[in-house]
């Protein structure tokens, strides 16, 4: 008969071989259904099963002799993306069976497989009025030499009537640090326009200002009578306070931001503009679906907005669907890396993280030649009409 002790080194072994082997699994590129426009990998990039070990379970035999996992992971999902030293760098948004998120880094050779996470999750300075919930980082390297993490900020909102447990406050959160292991925590972001989900810091100064995207909304859940992708002016990022924001992205009817949308991660800048990925939203009868898009903003305003690609850039597929909030896709994190090659890091159902391949040129090709959704069922047929025209002779 084995001992207690020896069964535990035994299930020990076996617990780790099976985590090394999900770490080192190689991923593959997707080449069915060539679009031109990006790859999907076959595999999710990152999963609950993911997180270290020594993060869940105790491994001390004589406390813990079932070799119980003692902290879970739900999901690894909305993640920050940064390039540095050649190391691709995830910023993930884990979130715990007790439905907290905290953030935690994770490190790829290719950007493709072999993440791991580094030995601690991040530990995120509070505030004087603490949060409850932190999710949704995005990562900026500024031009003045710090990186900075903006994040959602998340409690309980104080006016909610006695027995409403669920009534919030969302704000953003930033933070900066010179190597995502060290955070400075600066006040949160003031908004005059209500709460704020998806905010974004530009990357460089623009008129000698901090560049802020926004998502001014309502409430909590409903964005309300604003919303949008909004432009802030910011002069100090230690005390950042906007009184104006201006939408620059609408939502609007029909579409697939019909109910809101929201910046995805920093821009990139191209020569030919700035290129952005953002998330929008649309109700149906099966709930929300989040799908991406993609626009460009002018390199020398990145307040004006200079490509409107029609329709989704990337939307929920087979096993992408479905998860803890099934029918969604959002990204927060994508690498250019120095060959202009474009690594695009989305969650699919607030589960899960996956890749797609992509490079500048082809993204600029995208934004600039994808016909416009002009808004009625007759202009989208107008447009593949004239398609078929200029193939004429070809098919
Ligand atoms: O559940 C889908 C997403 O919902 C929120 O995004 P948004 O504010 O744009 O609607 C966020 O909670 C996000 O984390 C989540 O993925």
């Amino acid at each position: 008969m084995t001992s207690a002790k020896e069964q535990f080194e035994k299930r020990l072994v076996q617990l780790k071989k099976d985590h090394e082997k999900l770490l080192n699994k190689k991923n593959k590129k997707v080449t069915r259904a060539y679009n031109g426009i990006y790859y999907r990998y076959k595999r999710p990039i990152l999963t609950a099963e993911h997180a270290p070990l020594h993060w869940r379970y105790d491994l001390n035999p004589d406390s813990n002799p079932f070799l119980m996992q003692r902290i879970g992971v739900n999901a690894t999902f909305n993640s920050g993306a940064l390039y540095i030293d050649g190391k691709y760098l995830l910023m993930v948004r884990v979130e715990g069976w007790d439905r907290k998120s905290y953030f935690a880094v994770a490190e790829s050779p290719n950007g493709i497989d072999g993440w791991r996470f580094w030995e601690r999750p991040v530990t995120m300075p509070e505030t004087e009025d603490p949060e409850t919930n932190v999710y949704d980082m995005r990562l900026t390297q500024h031009e003045d030499g710090w990186i900075y993490g903006v994040f959602c900020s998340e409690r309980k909102d104080k006016n909610a009537p006695s027995g409403d447990t669920s009534m919030a406050t969302a704000s953003g959160g930033i933070a900066r640090t010179k190597d995502l292991a060290d955070w400075e925590r600066l006040p949160d972001f003031i908004s005059h326009h209500g709460q704020q989900r998806n905010l974004v810091l530009h990357p460089e100064f623009v008129d000698g200002k901090y560049a802020f995207y926004t998502r001014p909304q309502d409430g909590f859940i409903e964005v309300g009578g604003g919303g949008g992708i909004g432009w802030a002016l910011v002069d100090d990022v230690t005390k950042a306070e906007a009184p104006v924001e201006e939408i620059i992205d609408e939502k609007i009817y029909h579409t697939i931001k019909e109910l809101k949308n929201g910046q995805g991660p920093a821009p990139i800048k191209t020569t030919k503009g700035w290129l952005h990925l953002a998330h929008g939203v649309r109700n149906c009868a099966a709930g929300l679906r989040y799908t991406l898009f993609m626009f460009m903003t002018d390199l020398e305003d990145p307040s004006k907005v200079i490509a409107r690609p029609g329709g989704y850039f990337l939307a929920p597929e087979g096993e992408e669907r479905i998860g803890d909030v099934s029918n969604v896709l959002f990204a927060n994190g994508w690498i250019c890396n120095e060959n202009d090659e474009v690594f695009i890091y989305y969650a699919s159902s607030d589960t899960r993280m996956h890749v797609a391949t992509s490079t500048v040129d082809q993204l600029v090709d995208y934004c600039l030649n994808t016909p416009e959704d002009k808004g009625r069922s007759a202009t989208s047929v107008q447009a593949i009409n004239e398609l078929i025209d200029k193939n004429a002779g070809k098919y």
